[in-house]
C-alpha cells in the first residue's frame, strides 16, 4: 500500500508510535514559529526549561498581531521577544515585516520539512508541501527544546480539483466550497490533501490561501504536492535549492475522496458568525457595506494585492465604505510600491494599514456600530472584529473589491473584464528585517529585557482521584477560543498577564463568569460538539486553569484546545451518551469519583450530588497525558522529567 504525502513526511519524522489512525504518535519537528500574541508565553515557557539553545534546524519569532502600540505594554513584549530570540538561537522577524505565516511561505519554508508555530494557522505552509501544524505555546517551546511533538495519527482525506477557475473565481472561493461542503468540524481528525489537475494553474500562494483556511474545517493539516509550481515559487525567492520533489504515491489510500470543479465554482461568501455559513455571493447581492478589509494570512500574497491594485485602478471607492489594504509582507509593499500598483490602490480611497494581522484580530480598524464588514480573512466569529455587533463576512480579495466600489455585496464577476495580472519572475529578496540570533559566544552575556506586565505563570492542580465541584458555565457548539479568551486591542496586550486577562474570560458569552468561577474556587464547565474551535491560544486554556476550571465536558473537543486543556492540567472528558448534555445545568453539583482508575478504562463516573443521577463520560488519555494531568499540567511534567 501507497503513502500519502503527509504520511510520508511522517514517516520520515516518526518518534514513537505506530502510524494508525487513532493512535498517538510523535515527530521531530524541524522549524518553529511563534507570533507575539502566543510568543511571550511560550518564550517564558522556553526559558523555564532552562536550555541554551533552540535544537531545531529553524526557529522564527515573528512580532504582527499586537502592533498597535497604545501604551508599554506590546512594545515591552517585543522587546522581550526580541532580547530572548537573540540569546537562544531564534532569528526575529521585526515588527512591520509581515505575518508569520506570509513571511515564513516566501523566505523560511521548506517542502518535506515539519513545522509547527504557536498559531492555528500555520498549515499555511502546506502550500509549499510542508507538514506545518498549529499548536500551543507550550508545545512549541518543547520542540524547540528538541522534545517531539504528539499527535492523534490523522485520518487522510484528498480533494481532487479538475477544470480551472474562471475569472472572478478565486482560490478563496475554493476554501469557502470545501468549508460548505464539510463544515466547521467537519476535517477534525483529518489531513486534507490536495490533488488532481486543477491543482497545477494554482500558484503557491493561492495553494497557501486553501491550506491557511484548511485550520477553519478543524482539519490537522493541509498540504498540497511539491510540483513544478512549488520549484519555480521558491526560485523566484531565491531558495531553489530548498527544492525538493514530493507526492503521494499512486496507490496511497485515502478515508475520504471529495471532488470540485472548478469550471463550476461561483464567488462564494461566509456569513456571520461562522466560516462555514457559506452562500453565492449573488444571493445577498444589494445588501448594504460599510467596510472592507483586505489582507491576514488568508489573502495577502503580492498576486491577491495586485488583482486588487488592477481591479481599483482608476476607480474610486463608495464613500459610505471605508476600505483597508494590509499586505502580508514587507516583500508584498515594496513590490506593490516598485510597479506602481500601491499608487492605484491609495489612489482609489483605499487606507493603508501596516503589514500585520490588523484587523483581523481585532487589532484596530473596528467596524461601526451594527456595521457589515466584508473581509478577506479567515475567521468571522462573533465579537472577533473588536465591534460585538457588527456583522463581519468572509470573501475573496474580488469580491472585497466589487462591494468596495460599489457600496453593496456584488458579484465580481460584473465588474466587466478581469484585468491580466502576471507575477514578476522573481520576488525582491530583502531579509535585513529578520534578525539572526547572536553567537553563542556573545549570547552568554545578553540580558533578557522583561517588562513588568509580565506576571508569573499560573501554577496548574494536579487532578486529584476525587473532584467534587460546581457546574459553572454550560455552552453550545462550535464555542471558538474567542469566546473563551477573547481578543482585540484591548485585551491582547495582557497576553503575558493571566491576571488581568481572566476578567474578560467568556465575556462574549457570559460577564459574571470570571467572578463567579473565581469565587467557587474550583469548578466544571460544559460545552457541546466542537469545543474549543478556532485559535491555537492556549490562553483560553490557562485562563480557565487560573479561574478553578478543574474539568471540561464536551459532546467534542477541537484538537488543539483538547491538547492545550490538558498541557493546563485541566481535564476534557467528552459524553458517552451526547443526550446527557440536556441533563446537565448550570450550579449543578457533579462529582467525579476513582478518577485514575476510569482514566485507565477511558470511563468515568460522574454523578450529580444534587440529584443523585450518574453519567458515563469518555476519555482516552495517553500514559503520557494521564502523567500530565495527574503532575498538574505539562510544565510540571516537563520539570519533573
Ligand atoms: C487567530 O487568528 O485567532 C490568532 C490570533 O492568530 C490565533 C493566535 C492567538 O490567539 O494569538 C490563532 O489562530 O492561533
Ligand atoms: Fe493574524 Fe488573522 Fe492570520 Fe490569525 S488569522 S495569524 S490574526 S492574520
Amino acid at each position: 500500500m501507497g503513502y500519502t504525502i503527509a504520511q510520508k513526511i511522517i514517516r520520515e519524522h516518526l518518534v514513537s508510535g505506530e502510524m494508525k489512525v487513532g493512535e498517538e504518535i510523535s515527530i521531530k519537528i524541524d522549524q518553529t514559529l511563534t507570533q507575539d500574541a502566543t510568543g511571550t508565553m511560550a518564550y517564558l515557557e522556553f526559558e523555564t526549561m532552562g536550555l541554551d539553545r533552540v535544537k531545531t534546524e529553524k526557529s522564527v519569532a515573528y512580532i504582527d498581531h499586537n502592533t498597535l502600540q497604545s501604551g508599554f505594554e506590546n512594545a515591552d513584549d517585543h522587546r522581550y521577544i526580541q532580547s530572548v530570540a537573540a540569546k537562544h538561537g531564534i532569528y526575529f522577524s521585526r515588527p512591520g515585516n509581515g505575518i508569520c505565516h506570509q513571511v515564513h511561505l516566501e523566505r523560511f519554508g521548506k517542502p518535506g520539512k515539519t513545522l509547527i508555530g504557536s498559531d492555528s494557522h500555520t498549515p499555511t505552509g502546506g502550500g509549499i508541501g510542508m507538514l506545518a501544524m498549529g499548536a500551543g505555546g507550550l508545545d512549541v517551546a518543547v520542540a524547540m527544546g528538541g522534545g517531539a511533538y504528539y499527535i492523534t495519527m490523522p485520518k487522510m482525506y484528498k480533494v481532487n480539483l479538475t477544470g480551472k477557475l474562471r475569472p472572478f473565481v478565486s482560490a478563496k472561493d475554493i476554501s469557502l466550497e470545501i468549508l460548505r461542503i464539510l463544515s466547521v468540524k467537519g476535517g477534525v481528525g483529518a489531513i486534507i490533501e490536495w490533488g488532481g489537475e486543477g491543482i497545477k494553474n494554482l500558484s503557491v500562494p493561492e495553494r497557501a490561501t486553501i491550506t491557511n483556511m484548511g485550520t477553519e474545517l478543524g482539519a490537522t493539516t493541509s498540504i498540497f504536492p511539491s510540483d513544478e509550481v512549488t520549484k519555480a515559487f521558491l526560485e523566484a525567492e531565491g531558495r531553489g535549492e530548498d527544492y525538493i520533489p514530493l507526492q503521494s504515491d499512486a496507490d496511497a489510500v485515502y478515508d475520504r475522496i471529495i471532488d470540485i470543479n472548478l469550471d463550476e465554482l461561483k464567488p462564494l461568501i461566509a456569513c456571520p458568525h461562522s466560516p462555514d455559513n457559506v452562500v453565492t455571493v449573488e444571493s445577498l447581492k444589494g445588501t448594504k457595506v460599510d467596510q472592507v478589509c483586505i489582507g491576514s494570512c488568508t489573502n495577502s500574497s503580492l498576486l491577491d494585492m495586485l488583482k486588487v491594485a488592477a481591479l481599483l485602478k482608476g476607480k474610486t471607492i463608495k464613500p459610505s465604505v471605508s476600505l483597508s489594504i494590509s499586505p502580508g509582507s514587507r516583500q508584498v509593499l515594496t513590490m506593490l510600491a516598485d510597479c506602481g500598483a500601491l499608487s492605484d490602490i491609495l489612489a482609489s480611497g483605499a487606507r493603508l494599514l501596516e503589514c500585520a494581522c490588523g484587523p483581523c484580530i481585532g487589532m484596530g480598524f473596528s467596524p461601526n456600530s451594527a456595521g457589515v464588514s466584508l473581509r478577506t480573512f479567515n475567521r468571522n466569529f462573533e465579537g472577533r472584529s473588536g465591534t460585538a455587533d457588527a456583522g463581519v463576512y468572509l470573501v475573496s480579495p474580488e469580491t472585497a473589491v466589487a462591494a468596495a466600489l460599489t457600496g453593496e455585496i456584488t458579484c465580481p464577476t460584473l465588474l466587466g473584464e478581469m484585468p491580466k495580472v502576471t507575477m514578476p519572475e522573481g520576488f525582491k529578496v530583502d531579509d535585513s528585517a529578520v534578525l539572526a540570533p547572536a553567537s553563542l559566544e556573545i549570547a552568554k552575556d545578553l540580558e533578557v529585557l522583561r517588562g513588568p506586565n509580565i506576571k508569573p505563570f499560573p501554577e496548574a492542580r494536579p487532578q486529584a482521584d476525587n473532584l467534587t465541584a460546581r457546574l459553572v458555565l454550560k455552552v453550545g457548539d462550535n464555542i471558538t477560543t474567542d469566546h473563551i479568551m477573547p481578543a482585540g486591542a484591548k485585551i491582547l496586550p495582557y497576553r503575558s498577564n493571566i491576571p488581568h486577562l481572566s476578567q474578560f474570560c467568556f465575556g462574549v458569552c457570559d460577564k459574571t463568569f470570571p467572578e463567579r468561577a473565581k469565587a467557587l474556587g474550583q469548578s466544571i464547565v460544559v460545552g457541546g460538539s466542537n469545543y474549543g474551535q478556532g485559535s491555537s491560544r492556549e490562553h483560553a486554556a490557562l485562563v480557565p486553569m487560573y479561574l478553578g476550571v478543574r474539568v471540561v465536558i464536551a459532546k467534542s473537543f477541537a484538537r488543539i484546545h483538547a491538547a492545550n486543556l490538558i498541557n493546563a492540567g485541566i481535564m476534557p472528558l467528552t459524553f458517552a451518551n451526547p443526550d446527557d448534555y440536556d441533563k446537565l445545568n448550570e450550579g449543578d453539583s457533579l462529582n467525579l469519583s476513582d478518577v485514575f482508575v476510569g482514566m485507565d478504562k477511558g470511563k468515568i463516573t460522574l454523578k450529580n450530588t444534587d440529584t443523585g443521577e450518574e453519567f458515563i463520560l469518555d476519555c482516552s488519555f495517553t500514559d503520557r497525558q494521564k502523567a500530565i494531568l495527574k503532575a498538574g499540567g505539562l510544565l510540571q511534567y516537563t520539570k519533573e522529567n
